[in-house]
């Protein structure tokens, strides 16, 4: 059996790349072509396969180290009794074989702009290999974004590795043209650049593909491709949440280059990340979220539960700083009767992302009373009738928007958000409301509640529930909320405990209303209840207040003039 060295092969313009994963360790047996590190450049990462099989003998390479085209990677006793005859370094490359030099072709104007005059470049997806049918797996940018050359456009992703797409041109982003969940190809267009010099005075080196190359094809505007890159990493396993039980493992999980490198920044152990993207993927915000979470003391990362725990006795069992939590259990359903796996949609991801953070991170407790709203339901009713004509239909969240403003008004603090030792009290009534669509939970708002009447509310809660449902919301259709109500009243149930959207500090969920015998000092009498249940931020209000503006809100609902007092 022989030994041989296997290098890095050719890797494209990539001259000192660093070492980001061992993925193999001595003793390790390995077929050809199987990864056996990952390296990455500022730009993109990518994996170096063996070009034989065999077993590892000695990894030559450490984390952190920088390689080259040639460097040796590892000793390997081949399987096979076939002379090394092609050195390693002539093994097939990771996929695309050698990265395209990343010099961006330059844009060549259709019409040559005016010297001086910002001109539109289309950047377009390079030449990406061997890769079909990529999946757009991030936007990194929004139009209007001031770009720099070389910036990362978006993150694309195969079922074997990921890279991130820059832009050939410095200057305003005007339109990106694709979104999360495209499929794209060489070619195709990603987003149209107004450059901040016109492209035309740029030297124009020929392009690297001329088949790939849009710029020979007429366009109205200049074109220009995007660099070729190399691919990312594999997917690793999902990361399960942050455990300190679970050994450090050598290899990285799954995240684009460019969150890595904001967590080497800040020093965020990506192990110990949860990703919320797909597969497991780890996101900017999953980083955001990590570093508030540690921030705010609610977790530990290992190294410091480490430090503490070598500094402090141990802990009596059931002391719950650190969380120390069990690994979510990994259960094979199929042994135990037919499974079928789905993807989740992803607005039910974002909103479980949300929901868990907002769960973890505020003390909730919940209140419950009812509202005895005999009264007001024959009003809506008799309202309903009598704008049968209008088209309008009045339902009774409509009337409790209103109730909730009148609350809020009385007890500010439940309009607020806390920031840091302040609290920002909130001098606008914006009432989010929860809407279930077939995508996953959506919280279009009301704005400037207080200002409009409950026949005003009535028919925007309709357009916005419609819109949610349509998958139409737009960003600003649903921010800005100062306190949201969640009503299970046309579904049914009693009481619930909904949890607080951050950063408001209360929320108010309803549920379905019911007649109940309810005594009035000499005889019991059947009133309509309505079950109110407040979730509130306890450290930002008391359980009295709670109490109060739970009473408050009952009597408002009992009777609407007191509104007026
Ligand atoms: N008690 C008794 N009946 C009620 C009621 C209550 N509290 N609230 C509403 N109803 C009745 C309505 O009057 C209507 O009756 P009719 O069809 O006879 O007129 C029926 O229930 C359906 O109402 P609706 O749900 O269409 O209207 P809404 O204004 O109450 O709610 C919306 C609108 C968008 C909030 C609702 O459709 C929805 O999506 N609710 C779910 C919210 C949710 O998922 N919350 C949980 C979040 S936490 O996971």
């Amino acid at each position: 059996m022989a030994l041989i060295d296997i290098q890095v092969p050719d890797i494209g313009d990539f001259d000192q790349v660093t070492v980001i994963e061992l993925l193999v360790k001595p003793g390790d047996s390995v077929k050809a072509e199987q990864s056996l590190i990952t390296v990455e450049s500022d730009k993109a990462s990518m994996e170096i396969p063996s070009s034989r099989a065999g077993v590892v003998r000695e990894l030559r390479v450490a984390l952190g180290d920088k390689v080259a085209q040639g460097s040796v990677v590892l000793v390997l006793e081949a399987a096979d009794a076939q002379p090394d005859t092609a050195p390693a370094a002539a093994a097939p490359a990771p996929a695309p074989a050698a990265p395209v030099p990343s010099a961006p072709v330059a844009p060549t104007p259709a019409a040559p702009a005016p010297a001086g005059a910002a001109a539109p470049v289309e950047v377009r997806v390079p030449d990406i290999g061997d890769f079909k049918d990529v999946t757009v797996i991030e936007v990194l940018v929004q139009p209007g974004a001031n770009i720099k050359l070389e910036q990362s456009l978006v993150t694309v992703e195969s079922d074997k590795a990921s890279m991130e797409i820059p832009s050939s041109v410095a200057g305003v982003l005007q339109e990106i043209r694709v979104k999360v969940g495209d499929k794209v190809n060489i070619g195709d267009l990603l987003a149209v650049v107004l450059a901040a010099a016109p492209a035309a005075a740029a030297p124009v080196p020929a392009p690297a593909a001329p088949a790939a190359s849009p710029a020979a094809a007429p366009q109205p505007s200049v074109v220009a491709e995007a660099p070729a890159l190399a691919p990312a990493p594999a997917a690793a396993a999902p990361v399960p949440a942050h455990n300190p039980v679970v050994a450090p493992s050598a290899s990285l999980p799954h995240a684009s280059p460019s969150v890595r490198r904001i967590a080497r920044l800040l020093g965020v152990p990506l192990e110990e990340v949860r990703g919320t993207g797909p597969k497991g993927r780890i996101t900017e915000l999953d980083l955001q979220g990590f570093t508030r979470s540690v921030m705010s003391g609610v977790v530990q990362t290992r190294a410091a539960a480490a430090a503490a725990s070598k500094a402090a006795p141990a802990a009596p069992a059931g002391d719950g700083g650190g969380l120390g939590l069990l690994p979510w259990p990994k259960v094979d359903f199929a042994k135990f009767g037919p499974v079928e796996r789905q993807d989740r949609p992803r607005i039910k991801k974002i909103s479980a992302a949300n929901l868990h953070r907002n769960w973890v991170l505020i003390p909730h407790v919940t209140n419950h009373d009812d509202a005895d709203i005999t009264d007001l339901e024959a009003f809506r009713v008799l309202t309903n009738k009598e704008n049968e004509k209008s088209g309008v239909k009045v339902t009774m969240l409509a009337f409790l928007i209103k109730a909730c403003v009148a609350a809020l008004r009385r007890f500010p603090e439940f309009n607020s958000s806390l920031d840091g030792d302040q609290l920002v009290l909130k001098r606008y009534y914006h009432i989010g409301f929860a809407a279930d669509t077939p995508q996953g939970l959506m919280v279009p708002v009301i704005k400037d509640a207080d200002t409009k009447g409950v026949l005003q509310i009535s028919q925007e809660m309709a357009d916005l529930a419609k819109k949610a449902r349509d998958g139409k919301l737009s960003p600003g259709d649903m921010s800005g909320a100062s306190f949201t109500i969640s009503s299970l009243g046309g579904i049914g149930g009693r009481y619930f405990t909904p949890i607080i959207n951050a950063p408001e500090v209360a929320i108010l969920g309803v549920c379905r209303s019911t007649m109940q015998p309810v005594w009035n000092g000499s005889v019991f009498e059947p009133r309509l209840m309505l079950p109110l249940s407040l979730s509130w931020d306890h450290r930002v209000i008391d359980g009295a207040a709670a109490a109060r503006f739970n009473a408050y809100l009952g009597q408002i609902l009992g009777d609407f003039r007191r509104v007026l007092l």
